[in-house]
């Protein structure tokens, strides 16, 4: 039956319903979502056919129907022992393919014996020193038939070195590894900072894998491409698109610069994006992805279909988790899954519950793995082909993102690619107003998150979460580095590293020399400093966005208050009351200092934006050089338990215990007293507001400020 209303007829009742009022839903891309979407928001757009150019509705024709995407769980902690049985464990309850954390010093490629990362050892993923751990972390898991992912872009060239001479080991030749390396370094350079060397020989390292694997990897995927980290960063979805897709761009033309043919890597490029909260948003993201890739790499003169098809791993999103109510996440990150299968990824890592202040347990890995396993076993939703294709909404919402990010990926092209504008800053600076604008919703609570911003439990039950000894570690670690150097035949090792060196100065392939230095034993680390020794070691400042988040706060009276407070304090010790925003350790997640920067500046402060990788012994020095008040740390990877207290040691050392400190980030509950015992005067978890927590800086600088809603009498 076919109705003979119009869509003028329908705008009459819905505004009627609704007395008037606007329904348009403007999302933070700036996109103007409608309440209703018709067939006239899609004509003139075709989506095609799933397998079929530009694969708007999927890269295989039978998608799911044929094969499930891979359960693909991201995992690692502590030793190679300890993550080894944690897979072993995982495979057998359902999960279908591996994906390996490494821990920061790992990233940053340093061995855990190195002074620098203390506190880093074995906490945010495994310790890899050596190819025995490598092997080890391997051990009873067939490298030619399970598909395995790394994360690994800074210390790329030794890890990816490890896992091909593990395989070797094992007896499986390195043309039947299977897996992924993430190998994905602008993205380093504007969110996640793992990145060791400066940019251009960051870059030839790309290249150097590209052509190493094409020739000698056939099944390996060669790069992760990510806009996961961006939108982890605060991207909003078109900047993740965006930038992602241009990124990929960049790769494969300084592939083809460095003599490679498009079509013999192209192939096996792979991506990675986020899923977070915006279900219809992200569903339509990746199969605008999709079309974008088909387009850039028509573009840029590939041939093969099979160079143009964008394959992607999804996770959903960590920071969409909440510590607070935990237990809201499993349905949270069971939307997230729904949106990466129906966006038609081919592989999906879930988040666990305890995902804001610790590393999963075997029971929050248990639940996360299930609701995939759920959704595959039990729903028949695999059963379909893109059941969302011709959905209006969905198909608008795909072009809608085609458009918007093209603009912005037309912008990176005129200005000289993505390489030309990560190292101009701007991108980075514009995901950065994005995080800051979506703190200052949040806070303000015009977006709403369930058990922070609204219906918050009054009191909350602490779940227990994964503790990792990260000094038994790095004593077990040492004591293996000890084993393998004296086991070496040293002349050899020193000979392969010294290769590595002149290959590093001069063109030859540095993965295929890592790979011998590995068969002689170098460590980690050797290989690194090898590489090292030539490019040098990379460090940035940050540097805050300015009046985004005050912005959002026009003259809204608590907001007054704390600049008044602000000003207060200043005129009581005749200058700007001053902070050290401290990021100590290997840990690069600089979201949450950026914003307390952002924001605390915007305050009135003079924030001093410490920069990336401190010891606790620079930001000491650091702190007393500007003469700060007060020290916030911010710790996202676990480090707080050693790096905070010996901070306030090396203050109390030097005569300057007056200097506050405050600790934010990643923080469990349970720790809480012991870094208050450590002499931490705030802590600041997941979830805090940070007009609050002005509040609590003020009064411990000696400025009382009322409760909110109070008039300030000062
Ligand atoms: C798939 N296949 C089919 C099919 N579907 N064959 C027939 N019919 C179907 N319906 C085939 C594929 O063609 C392929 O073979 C094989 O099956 C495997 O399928 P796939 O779809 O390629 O899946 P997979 O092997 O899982 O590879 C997915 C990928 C890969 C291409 C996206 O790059 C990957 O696994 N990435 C994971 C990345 C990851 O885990 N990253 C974690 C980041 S965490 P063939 O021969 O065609 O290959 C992080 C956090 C942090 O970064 O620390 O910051
Ligand atoms: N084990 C499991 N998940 C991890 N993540 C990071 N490190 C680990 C690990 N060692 C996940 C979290 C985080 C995202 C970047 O990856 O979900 O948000």
């Amino acid at each position: 039956m076919t109705t003979d209303k119009t869509l003028a007829d329908w705008q009459a009742a819905a505004t009627k319903e609704v007395k008037g009022k606007d329904l348009t839903w403007a999302t933070p891309e700036g996109i103007a979502v409608k309440p209703l979407y018709t067939a006239e928001d899609v004509a003139g757009w075709d989506a095609g056919l799933p397998g079929f150019a530009p694969f708007t509705r999927g890269v295989r024709a039978s998608m799911y129907a044929g094969r499930p995407w891979t359960i693909r769980q991201y995992a690692g902690f502590s030793t190679a022992e300890a993550s080894n049985a944690f897979y072993h464990r995982n495979l057998k309850a359902g999960q279908k393919g591996l994906s390996v954390a490494f821990d920061l010093a790992t990233h940053r490629g340093y061995d855990s014996d190195h002074p620098r990362v203390t506190g880093d050892v074995g906490k945010a993923g495994v310790a890899i020193d050596t190819i025995d751990d490598m092997k080890i972390l391997f051990d009873g898991i067939p490298l030619d038939q399970m598909s395995v992912s790394m994360t690994m872009n800074g210390a790329v060239i030794p890890v990816l070195a490890f896992f091909i001479v593990a395989g070797e080991e094992q007896g499986v030749p390195m043309a039947q590894l299977d897996g992924t390396i993430q190998n994905d370094i602008l993205k380093e350079f504007m969110v996640r900072n793992t990145y060791i060397y400066p940019p251009e020989p960051s870059m030839r390292i790309i290249s150097d894998i590209f052509a190493f694997t094409s020739q000698n990897m056939p099944k390996f995927n060669s790069i992760s491409i990510s806009g996961y980290h961006m939108q982890e960063a605060g991207a909003t979805q078109v900047q993740e698109l965006a930038f992602t897709i241009a990124d990929g761009m960049e790769y494969v033309k300084y592939g083809v610069a460095s003599g490679l043919d498009i079509d013999k890597f192209a192939g096996r490029l792979s991506f990675f994006f986020a899923i977070g909260m915006n279900f219809f948003m992200e569903i339509a993201k990746l199969r605008a992805a999709r079309v974008l890739w088909h387009r850039v790499m028509t573009k840029l003169g590939a041939q093969d279909e099979r160079s143009k098809m964008l394959r992607t791993h999804c996770q959903t999103s960590g920071v969409s988790l909440t510590e607070q109510d935990p237990y809201n996440n499993v349905m949270r990150t069971t939307i997230e899954a729904m949106a990466a299968m129906l966006g038609g990824t081919q592989s999906l890592h879930t988040n666990a519950l305890d995902e804001a202040i610790a590393l999963p347990t075997d029971f929050s890995a248990r639940i996360a793995r299930n609701t995939q396993i759920v959704i595959q076993e039990e729903t028949g939703m695999c059963n379909v082909v893109d059941p969302l294709g011709g959905s209006y909404y969905v198909e608008s919402l795909t072009k809608e993102l085609v458009d918007r990010a093209w603009d912005i990926i037309e912008r990176v092209e005129a200005e000289g690619g993505m390489a030309k504008a990560v190292a101009a800053g701007w991108p980075k600076a514009m995901i950065e107003e994005a995080a800051a604008a979506k703190a200052a919703r949040i806070d303000r609570k015009e977006e709403i998150i369930v058990g922070v911003n609204k219906y918050r439990l009054a009191d909350e039950e602490p779940i227990d979460i994964l503790e990792v000894d990260n000094h038994a570690v790095r004593e077990a670690q040492i004591a293996r580095i000890k084993k393998v150097k004296a086991g070496r035949d040293e002349a050899a090792c020193q000979a392969a590293l010294d290769a590595l060196r002149k290959g590093a100065a001069g063109s030859e392939n540095l993965l295929g020399l890592a790979v011998e230095a590995a068969r002689k034993r170098a460590t980690l680390g050797e290989i690194s400093a090898a590489m090292e020794d030539v490019f040098g070691r990379y460090g940035t400042s940050p540097t805050p966005v300015k009046g985004v988040y005050g912005g959002a706060y026009g003259d809204d009276a608590r907001w007054t208050q704390l600049v008044d407070g602000t000003a207060a304090i200043g005129r009581r010790k005749g200058r700007k009351p001053r902070m050290l925003v401290a990021k100590m350790g290997q840990d690069g997640h600089d979201r949450g200092a950026n914003l307390v920067s952002s924001a605390f500046g915007d305050l009135g402060f003079e924030v001093v934006a410490g920069p990336l990788f401190q010891t606790p012994k620079e930001a000491a020095d650091l702190a007393i050089k500007s003469d700060v008040d007060i020290v916030g740390a911010s710790s996202l990877a676990a480090g707080h338990k050693t790096l905070i207290p010996e901070l306030i040691g090396l203050l109390k050392d030097a005569g300057r215990s007056d200097i506050k400190v405050v600790a934010g980030g990643v923080i469990p509950a349970q720790d809480y007293q012991y870094l208050r015992d450590a002499g931490v005067q705030g802590i600041f978890g997941p979830g805090t507001n940070l007009v609050e927590a002005a509040g609590e800086v003020l009064r411990l600088l000696g400025h009382n400020v009322p409760p909110e809603g109070v008039e300030d009498a000062a």
